[in-house]
């Protein structure tokens, strides 16, 4: 049987020029939710290309055979790159606390750059059985300074996740971003049933190759709500543009919207104190500060070029 009316669908995998396409009203057709799908030769999409996280208009819907045709794409509230994703709604900055050690200035620029997004962003740390509770409160008490509330987690306990994994059900579409080694996969296995990912100490990261190259795909958690599963890459923080910095800090945001503080400037970067009200006393000031210098340089250094 051939449907000719449209639906709404989301990409959730892509590979050569097939998309598996989740329905997203389910309600009509019953355990066939999930099409394979190729686009429409006649469209090109003004030359874009569709992304995994993509919301498309499918068409021609043959239910036996579970195929359709994708015939037009919905505008993408945002687009990461490396792994290419569309549509994220919460980025989880993924970090150990140990092995590999917690480096605060990595930290700073994956939260940054997750910022820049204009997503809402958390802070997940890993390993925390590796450190005391003592040093535990402390890192939570500086990540709250950050404006961050740090989920910690201990991934040895099987239900460790629990809460968590309530939190993601209720949002869109979750990626946990972070460096090598901090237990994402493992985390990842434990939230998608059925997933088998290979994790692997850290000493054996170094070597490279270990990495499968499986695509990026999307697993449904619950009705609306979708987890991102990219196996094999470990994602660096994006380059920030310096003006937009500012309001990438939860700190100097509630300076501003909360607290009302104005700079003689409008498009004060807070790096004078000449005609500057913001105060600098927080943690990340000098993170902040050495980020802006750099992409100042950076920026000349083009300029000369
Ligand atoms: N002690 C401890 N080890 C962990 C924890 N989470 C992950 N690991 C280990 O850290 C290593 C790297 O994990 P993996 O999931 O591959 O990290 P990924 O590179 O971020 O995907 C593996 O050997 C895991 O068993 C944790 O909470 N505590
Ligand atoms: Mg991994
Ligand atoms: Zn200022």
């Amino acid at each position: 049987m051939k449907i000719d009316s449209k639906y709404s669908g989301l990409v959730t995998k892509k590979f050569n020029q097939y998309f598996l396409v989740d329905l997203k009203n389910k309600e009509n057709f019953d355990n066939s939710e999930r099409f394979l799908c190729k686009v429409r030769k006649s469209i090109n999409f003004k030359n874009q290309l569709i992304y995994v996280g993509d919301e498309v208009v499918i068409n021609n819907i043959e239910l036996k055979s579970k195929r359709a045709v994708i015939t037009s794409l919905k505008k993408r509230k945002n687009l990461l790159i490396r792994p290419s994703v569309a549509n994220v709604s919460n980025i989880y900055i993924t970090f150990s606390v140990e092995e590999p050690e917690l480096n605060l200035s990595q930290v700073n620029r994956f939260l940054i750059s997750a910022e820049s997004l204009g997503v809402e962003v958390s802070l997940v740390l890993t390993k925390c059985d590796l450190i005391s509770e003592k040093k535990r409160l402390l890192l939570l008490d500086k990540f709250s300074s950050w404006g961050y509330q740090a989920i910690f987690l201990n991934l040895q306990k099987s239900d460790c996740y629990e809460n968590l994994l309530a939190e993601l059900k209720q949002k869109k579409c979750s990626i946990f971003m972070g460096p090598s080694g901090v237990g994402k996969t493992t985390l990842l296995n434990m939230i998608i049933p059925g997933l088998k990912n290979n994790t692997a100490p850290v000493s054996h990261k170094i070597k490279r190759g270990k990495n499968t190259t499986r695509n990026v795909e999307l697993f449904s958690l619950s009705n609306k709500s979708y987890i991102v599963d990219t196996p094999g890459f470990n994602m660096q923080p994006l380059e920030v543009d310096i003006n937009l910095l500012p309001n990438l800090y939860p700190e100097i945001n509630k300076q501003i919207i909360d607290e009302g503080i104005r700079c003689k400037f409008r498009n004060c970067l807070h790096l004078n104190d000449e005609g500057c009200n913001l105060n600098k006393s927080f943690e990340r000031y000098s993170f902040y500060k050495k980020m802006i210098e750099s992409s100042k340089n950076h920026y000349y250094q083009n300029q000369e070029d």
